[in-house]
């Protein structure tokens, strides 16, 4: 079954997902190894892999040390076309919709299209979405767009929306890497009531309790990247917390 098959399944079903994102650039730090050790332990459902910026060219290194230890898919969440492996599963295809800069809209697409055409990965159609995470992160810089307002919900709702009728399979509403205020659940109820296409939701979430939150909301998918970094003991209680919100 498709990655992305999974996820419709699984939100039909009402099962949450949890997934760790894991930066390349990070991958030979100590604590890699406990991340991947409690990632098995707590069955985290897959990695995503990438980072807005990627300095250290270890991109097929960190897939290779992932599928050498486990068997939990590997998506690539690319921060540019430069982020391109097929040692990976499958590629989050990203349209930066909340943004106005059209080569994150199309043209960074055309560029990786022939090359996605040949590799076995499995490509997932994904509006991203950026919101207000009351930090400069890095998303925010490289991308050169402006985060959509966390008060203003029917900007947020309305482009979803568009996003579900241009035909994309999924949506991912990111606060951005290491934002201070991760996204509301107020707003994540409010999109998820809007579309039908699973809902994936990320940015600064740092506590199991905010995990499970979120899903309750109506995420289906938690992703969580710094706070596991910094102590990958929370992938357990993290990853108990999404999946017992189903
Ligand atoms: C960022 O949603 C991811 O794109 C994860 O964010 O690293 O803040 O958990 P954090």
């Amino acid at each position: 079954m498709s990655i992305l098959t999974q996820f419709e399944e699984a939100k039909k079903t009402g099962k949450k997902k949890f997934i760790v994102l894991v930066d390349p650039d990070k991958v030979r730090l100590g604590n890699m190894d406990a991340v991947l050790e409690n990632a098995i332990k707590a069955n985290v459902d897959y990695f995503f892999i990438g980072g807005s910026l990627i300095v250290n060219n270890q991109l097929d290194q960190c897939l290779l040390a992932i599928k050498e230890r486990c068997n939990i898919p590997m998506v690539l969440f690319p921060g540019s076309s430069l982020q391109l492996s097929w040692k990976a599963d499958a590629i989050l295809f990203l349209s930066l919709i909340s943004g106005r800069n059209a080569d994150l809209l199309i043209g960074n697409h055309v560029i990786a299209a022939p090359y996605l055409k040949l590799s076995p990965l499995e490509v997932m159609p994904t509006g991203y979405m950026l919101i207000d995470g009351e930090a400069e992160t890095s998303v925010l810089y490289m991308s050169n767009t402006r985060p959509i307002p966390t008060h203003k919900e029917d900007i947020a709702v309305c482009t979803a929306m568009a996003g579900e009728m241009l035909g994309l399979r999924l949506l991912y509403m990111d606060a951005g890497s290491g934002a201070k205020k991760p996204i509301g659940e107020d707003l994540i109820e409010s999109v998820s009531g809007a579309v039908s296409v699973p809902l994936i939701v990320g940015g600064g979430i740092r506590t199991p309790e905010k995990a499970a939150e979120n899903a309750k909301a109506g995420a289906d998918i938690i992703v969580v990247g710094n706070a596991i970094e910094k102590d990958p003991d929370l992938v357990i209680e993290m990853a108990e917390a999404v999946h017992g919100a189903g």
